[in-house]
């Protein structure tokens, strides 16, 4: 393996840092065996579009599809494990924390493996799939269960039950939203780990904390429309990287 090359004015940077945001995507999950968004589909769902069916409109059409697509997920996420990426960012955000500064965590991910890493204060701003929400009483439920009996499934108010994730088209939660354009907007150092940089806003956010003035760094295993915009880009996987920055860091 190629000894990972970490630019020492970025250490700099990261050494010299109040505020530290990272805006995580589906790249960081990789490792623990959840597949990526744009992944291809394999087995029964090859012939579906994730693009597709992650919209209300494909749930109003049909919800039996929809809701297996993403119970067959939760099903997945509910059996992995953190990896180092999520570890790595879990013991950073403990060190900023000691120190007195502030590090701010802002995923895309809907499987909550930076929590079960440690991260605290993790702003979803895509939502989660373990969590539930009824149409009806549009009270959320965490399900950590098994398969859901029927498809789509229904809640004791006999409301259907949808995933508490942002669809294309949907806005994003106003809080989560509101918490994560700050970060990027006042950060020293904003780093974009793991996601293809297609997905708006959250695509926008490297562009707004470098206009704002901070050092920007993307970590991914392929070049994204990012590479060229951050001040660093460090190809390759996130959970190698991470941990070897962290050592880097001492
Ligand atoms: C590794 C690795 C390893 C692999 N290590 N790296 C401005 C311009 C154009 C369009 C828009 C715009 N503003 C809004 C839009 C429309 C739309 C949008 O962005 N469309 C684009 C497709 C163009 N955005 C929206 O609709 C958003 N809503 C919105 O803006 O609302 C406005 C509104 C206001 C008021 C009222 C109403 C509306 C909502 C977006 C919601 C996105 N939701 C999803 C689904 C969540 C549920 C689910 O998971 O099913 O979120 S889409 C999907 O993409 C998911 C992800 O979080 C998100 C990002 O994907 P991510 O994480 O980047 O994953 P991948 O698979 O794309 O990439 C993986 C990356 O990892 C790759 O780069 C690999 O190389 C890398 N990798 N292994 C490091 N080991």
């Amino acid at each position: 393996m190629t000894p990972i090359e970490i630019k020492s004015d970025f250490l700099s940077a990261l050494r010299e840092a109040n505020h530290i945001a990272i805006l995580t995507g589906a790249g960081v999950s990789a490792e623990s065996g959840v597949p990526t968004f744009r992944d291809a589909l394999t087995g029964l769902w090859a012939k579906y579009d994730p693009m597709q069916l992650a919209t209300p409109e494909a749930f109003s059409r049909d919800p039996e599809t929809v809701t297996r697509w993403y119970d067959q997920r939760r099903l997945n996420v509910l059996k992995c494990e953190p990896n180092p990426a999520h570890r790595a960012l879990a013991q950073w955000q403990r060190s900023c924390a000691a120190g007195g500064r502030t590090f701010t965590l802002i995923t895309q991910n809907v499987d909550r493996l930076h929590q079960a890493a440690g991260s605290t204060d993790v702003i979803e701003i895509h939502g989660s799939l373990i969590e539930w929400r009824c149409l009806i009483t549009q009270r959320l439920q965490e399900c950590r269960g098994g398969p859901f009996p029927q498809y789509p499934p229904r809640s004791d108010a006999g409301g259907l039950l949808r995933p508490n994730v942002v669809w294309f088209g949907e806005a994003l939660p106003e809080e989560a939203a509101r918490a994560a354009e700050h970060a990027a907007g006042f950060c020293d150092v904003f780093i974009s780990i793991g996601t293809s940089g297609l997905v708006y806003p959250a695509a926008g956010y490297l562009h707004l904390a470098k206009s704002s003035g901070a050092v920007t760094a993307e970590i991914n295993r392929d070049p994204t429309p990012a590479t060229d915009v951050a001040d660093y880009s460090m190809l390759g996987k996130a959970g190698e990287i991470l941990p070897a920055l962290l050592q880097a860091l001492g």
